[in-house]
């Protein structure tokens, strides 16, 4: 594609989406789609959009969204659009590369598959003989190809199979479990009042929620109030902005229940059939009056009010949204359980423009030969220190610190799946020390990302537009399943991962458990789609899904909810059997002293977490990374926009740019994820900017194990 077109595509500093995005408003019924190319689905981030890639003469030139899957709206972002250039990036790995000089020396030698695998299998079989099988740990990110990974993790006999949510959305989850015995997503194409808090949809890019905003705040006219330290794309496009004092989030939405009850404006009739422990929550939230919530929050008593009864009177079309990313605070937990109670007391549940359940699209499964469960208990002993999280993705900062102490057990060899822990965990110089400790590291990706860069082996997986990945169904009120069929031969010596887990378990003994291939894997799944001839469907249109969301499915007196009393829990006895709040209690924040101050963070359109920072198209949107800092402190320490900084925490330094904005409050800092690299390989970001890993330092939510990455306070001086 022509870097013109490109550009016109992804527009200039607006919200990145292609024209074809903002014409369409509604979710497109299952029709004939009058774009061309091969179907398949976007990897460059949670999303999964639906894409139609043109190819001429055997080379991709463009990739079109595909209007068939009403989650991704017709949507192709300016990350998906970029994927092109990645399939034909110089700097992308092109074989597999063993260590020859010392970690992170940057001396490599190509080898061939066999010889990566016979040594890679090699080490791995030593860590076993003298650790056992749960001396290794296999840590990956969500992909359409993870489960290949995590079952050769599993195989192996490893309990030590570590997933990414403890990093991301784990207390959120777990707080909307707890309540409501299921994660719903937020009707905001047909909300009437949106309350979003630090959910920075217009940047920070969910399907189809940010569509649906566009659709409900510049069309429909929904009012979207929103909460966040920073003037984000999102606050510009709100009818209402607070830069609320960062984690106080909890004392407004106290405050927006206490108005709520005690002006009668909730739910009766919903409360009484469908919750428990409403009497226990009216005494609870009495003493969280808006005015006290204001000395929290910053926010103004009357506004924090006025939005309760507004909010309570658009109900059941009105929610407040949950957000993603909840790895902010060491109650964050506590803080979304609020929201949750919240939005039970106006009883949006299951309602039209409310909180609905997910629905899925049924899809058939191909049976692996079953391995043993491990002998050893985890490393990062979940079920023990946080007994309601997920066990079986683990909590990854408490697995950090148990395993640099050797505790219970040693683990000395890491295997790691389309992750970067040396950017995706705070605190780089302690992840750099896992590393460290660590007899073998091997690292299937598609570029030398940092922490590749320190591993022992890497694996160059396939790109996901010359792979074919197992069908997924993404959950929804608007459900599909979609397919990533390969659109083009790799064109280096890269391997998709079910191969290389392939490679690998031939050299462990384990092959039983992969004799299969992709085809018959999908195959399986395929059949049960509910559609005629599913795969052939998939391979032409790419995605299976509904035409009309379904609303009240739960609304019915026989129906249970899956927690312990079989309704919505408003007070909880597990939690406190486990010793934690039953009802959130606000604990006000510690403030950042000494002139120091509170280090948040957040995303843009054209990044995904730590990467496409490096890919040319994207880079040209954010060649380097800075340090937001309000005029008012800038002034005192004598800061200027473009002035190199030094900014300290207790466990790092980096060197970054001043950029002097009133978009951010006086007493934070923010800086974007994915600059700062040490891989020499990613050349547009190596030493450019600067890495918010080295600064944050270790923390986490007490309830889940997430990563608290908001509790960091840093000292600014110019360098
Ligand atoms: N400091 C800080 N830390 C954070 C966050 C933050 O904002 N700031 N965000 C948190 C959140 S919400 C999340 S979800 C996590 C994400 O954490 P990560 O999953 O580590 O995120 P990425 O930076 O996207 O790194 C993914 C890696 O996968 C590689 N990759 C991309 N596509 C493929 C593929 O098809 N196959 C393979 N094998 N590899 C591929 C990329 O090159 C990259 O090296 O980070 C968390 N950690
Ligand atoms: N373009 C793009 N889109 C993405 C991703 C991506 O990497 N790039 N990643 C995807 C993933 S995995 C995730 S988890 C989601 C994350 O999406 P979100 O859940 O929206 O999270 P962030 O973008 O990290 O935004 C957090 C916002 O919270 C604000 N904030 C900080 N402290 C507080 C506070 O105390 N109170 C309030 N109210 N606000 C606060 C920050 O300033 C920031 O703007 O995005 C998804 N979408
Ligand atoms: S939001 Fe963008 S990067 Fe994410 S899946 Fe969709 S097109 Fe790809
Ligand atoms: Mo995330």
């Amino acid at each position: 594609m022509e870097r013109r077109t490109f550009m016109e595509i992804i527009g200039a500093g607006s919200l990145i989406l292609p024209p074809l995005a903002c014409g369409l408003r509604r979710p497109v019924a299952a029709g004939p789609t009058f774009l061309d190319g091969i179907a398949t689905t976007c990897e460059l981030c949670p999303n999964k959009c639906s894409v139609l890639a043109v190819v001429k003469d055997g080379h991709i030139t463009k990739l079109n969204p595909n209007p068939d899957n009403p989650k991704s709206r017709g949507m192709l972002c300016a990350r998906g659009n970029a994927a092109v250039q990645q399939v034909y990036d110089p700097d992308r790995l092109k074989q597999p590369l063993i260590r020859v000089g010392a970690r992170g020396e940057g001396k490599w030698r190509p080898a061939s598959w066999d010889e990566a695998f016979d040594y890679t299998a090699k080490k791995l079989s030593d860590i076993k003989a003298k650790h056992g099988p749960e001396g290794t740990l296999w840590s990956s990110t969500e992909g359409f190809q993870e489960i290949f990974f995590k079952n050769l993790g599993q195989a192996f006999g490893s309990p030590n199979v570590m997933r990414h949510p403890s990093l991301c959305l784990a207390s959120v989850n777990l707080a909307y479990s707890m309540t409501y015995g299921t994660v719903p997503s937020f009707d905001l194409l047909n909300a009437d009042y949106v309350i979003m808090a630090g959910a920075n949809r217009f940047e920070s890019i969910i399907t189809p929620d940010t569509m649906d905003l566009i659709g409900g705040t510049m069309e429909r006219k929904a009012k979207l109030i929103y909460l966040d330290p920073r003037f984000t794309v999102t606050a510009s496009k709100a009818d209402e902005w607070y830069p609320i004092k960062p984690g106080t989030d909890m004392a407004f939405i106290l405050a927006m229940m206490n108005v709520i009850i005690a002006e009668n404006r909730y739910d009766k009739a919903f409360l009484e059939s469908e919750t428990v422990g409403f009497e226990q929550l009216v005494e609870h939230v009495k003493p969280y009056t808006p005015e006290w919530a204001e000395g929290e929050t910053e926010i103004p008593a009357q506004d924090i009010a006025r939005i309760a009864r507004a909010f309570a009177d658009a109900a059941p079309r009105a929610v407040f949204y949950a957000g993603r990313r909840s790895s902010w605070y060491q109650n964050d937990f506590q803080m979304r359980r609020a929201q949750a109670l919240l939005n039970a007391i106006v009883g949006n549940w299951d309602r039209q423009g409310g909180m609905v359940p997910n629905q899925k699209i049924a899809k058939g499964e191909f049976l692996v030969l079953p391995w043993d469960d491990p002998k050893a208990a985890r490393v990062d002993e979940v079920e023990k220190a946080f007994p309601l999280a997920s066990a079986k993705d683990g909590v990854y900062l408490p697995l950090r610190e148990n395993l640099l102490k050797g505790q219970p057990y040693p683990v000395k060899g890491w295997m790691i799946y389309k992750q970067d822990p040396l950017h995706a965990l705070p605190d780089q110089g302690k992840t750099m020390k896992m590393l460290d400790q660590m007899e073998f590291v091997g690292v299937i990706d598609i570029a030398m990302s940092d922490t590749a860069w320190y591993a022992d082996v890497v694996f160059p997986e396939s790109h996901y537009l010359e792979r074919t990945d197992p069908i997924e169904v993404m959950p929804g009120i608007w459900p599909a399943a979609v397919y990533r069929q390969q659109v083009v031969k790799p064109i280096h010596d890269t391997k998709p991962c079910l191969e290389i887990a392939q490679g690998l378990a031939k050299r462990l003994g384990l092959s039983d458990y992969f004799d299969y291939t992709i085809e018959q894997w999908v195959e399986a799944e395929a059949k049960e789609l509910p559609i005629q001839n599913g795969l052939e469907h998939m391979k032409q249109r790419g995605v299976v899904a509904v035409s009309q969301p379904k609303y009240g499915t739960t609304r019915n007196p026989v129906h249970r909810f899956l927690t312990k009393s079989g309704k919505i829990e408003l007070f909880s006895d597990r939690l406190k059997e486990a010793g934690h709040d039953p009802l959130p209690v606000y604990t006000p924040p510690v403030q950042p002293s000494g002139g120091r101050f509170r280090l948040v963070l957040g995303r843009k359109a054209t990044i995904t977490h730590a990467t496409l920072t490096n890919l040319p198209w994207l880079h040209e949107h954010n060649p380097e990374n800075d340090l937001w800092i309000h005029p008012e402190p800038a002034a005192k320490l004598n800061i200027q926009s473009g002035d190199l900084l030094e900014v300290s925490s207790s466990v790092g330094q980096v060197r970054i740019k001043a950029r002097v904005t009133q978009e951010i409050r006086p007493d934070c800092v923010f800086m974007l994820h994915g600059f700062g690299k040490k891989s020499p390989w990613l050349k547009r970001v190596h030493n450019v900017g600067a890495a918010d890993s080295v600064l944050l330092e270790t923390a986490w939510d007490k309830v889940s194990g997430n990563a608290a990455m908001h509790e960091t306070f840093v000292k600014v001086v110019k360098a």
